[in-house]
């Protein structure tokens, strides 16, 4: 029974009140619309909205019925409320401006409204992923508005439909997990004060891409992959689900890294995962939850955006991982890695000269 639990409404009601009491009511209008989704997803094949539309998305990728679906709810139940300078997507190329019957507020939001998409038809979990930003006056965002560093996020999220649907959020005052009571419609807190392990012997990345990493990865893979036979002197776990919103939330429920960096299967990309709709939200969820968010070579959330649909190579985590991980990039980079000559990286030198 729930009665008497916090609820997310009044969860963010309380932690907002103040200078973003605005935004408390902006997370409950997100919230609605998650619940939308859910009801969306939950229905797979009965929804009669799976499968591919003909159209492609500023991305190139050929969108989902779904994507475009869960892209519209976001739209209509965010825009009317009032505290929306506007809203950006990863289904849309430019910014979306607030409808002029509506009133505007000084609160960006930016998401990828189903993230995951090539396992929407596979019944796999997926999710939708959202950042708030802000600008210092109510009215209508400038495309640059959009372009600030994550640091600058003033609350991020996701929601992840699996066999439960759940949000997890961050307001600048930790990260908190709720879980949908169906029959109620309510979510309620049954996370709170999530915390990350420092440490963790489970490891996400996609290895069929491993022949085109930069050696610092190549180097932190094998080590796991070697376990207790190698220098690491522990055996690691692996998995994959193709769902950044899976694997993030496996990692806050118990540790792990999760890693998608660059590589040279097409040299122009810096990453597959976009900045301001994957990578910064996911990266304020785990600081806050004690973890670390990196691109190898930095921290994600100082990375200053010159796109809005900039790619950025992510590793995050257990902080013990992170900075290991951090530690190869500076070793390869300053050449310090010299002695760490496996054959792998003699035939790879792509990366060197
Ligand atoms: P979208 O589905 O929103 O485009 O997100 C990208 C994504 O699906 C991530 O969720 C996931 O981590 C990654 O791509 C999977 O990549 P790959 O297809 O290489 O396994």
């Amino acid at each position: 029974m729930h009665i008497g639990r916090t609820t997310l409404s009044k969860f963010v009601i309380e932690q907002t009140r103040g200078a973003h009491s605005e935004m408390g009511a902006l997370l409950i209008d997100v919230a609605a619309a998650v619940k939308t989704i859910s009801g969306l997803v939950g229905k797979g094949a009965l929804s009669g909205f799976s499968g591919s539309m003909a159209s492609t998305n500023v991305q190139g990728e050929v969108q989902k019925k779904l994507d475009v679906l869960t892209n519209e709810a976001i739209l209509r139940h965010c825009e009317w409320g009032g505290q929306l300078a506007g809203m950006a997507s990863e289904e849309m190329d430019a910014p979306y401006a607030i409808p002029a019957e509506y009133p505007r507020g000084r609160y960006l939001l930016i998401f990828d409204p189903l993230d995951g998409s090539s396992n929407s038809d596979v019944n796999v979990s997926v999710g939708t992923i959202f950042s708030i930003l802000q600008r210092s006056t109510a009215g209508d965002a400038e495309p640059a508005d959009f372009l600030q560093p994550g640091a600058r996020q003033v609350a991020a999220g996701y929601a992840i439909y699996g066999p439960s649907t759940m949000l997890v959020l961050s307001v600048g005052t930790g990260t908190h997990g709720f879980t949908l009571h169906r029959e109620s419609g309510n979510f309620i807190l049954t996370h709170p004060d999530i915390r990350v392990p420092e440490t963790t012997r489970e490891f996400a990345i996609n290895t069929s891409n491993e022949r085109f990493w930069e050696p610092p990865v190549q180097r932190y893979v094998s080590e796991c992959k070697a376990g207790k036979t190698g220098i690491r002197e522990a055996d690691f776990n692996m998995r994959w689900i193709a769902s950044m919103v899976a694997e993030v939330h496996r990692i806050l429920m118990r540790g792990g890294i999760f890693m998608y960096p660059k590589d040279n299967k097409d040299p122009a990309k810096p990453g597959r995962l976009r900045l301001l709709y994957e990578a910064n939200p996911m990266a304020m969820l785990i600081e806050q939850a004690g973890g670390a968010a990196s691109t190898g070579r930095g921290r994600i959330l100082d990375v200053v955006p010159e796109a809005l649909h900039q790619r950025v190579p992510v590793m995050l985590g257990s902080r013990e991982e992170v900075k290991r991980l951090e530690r190869y990039h500076h070793e390869y980079d300053t050449g310090a890695d010299r002695p760490f000559a496996s054959p792998l990286f003699a035939e790879r030198s792509l990366f060197r000269d």
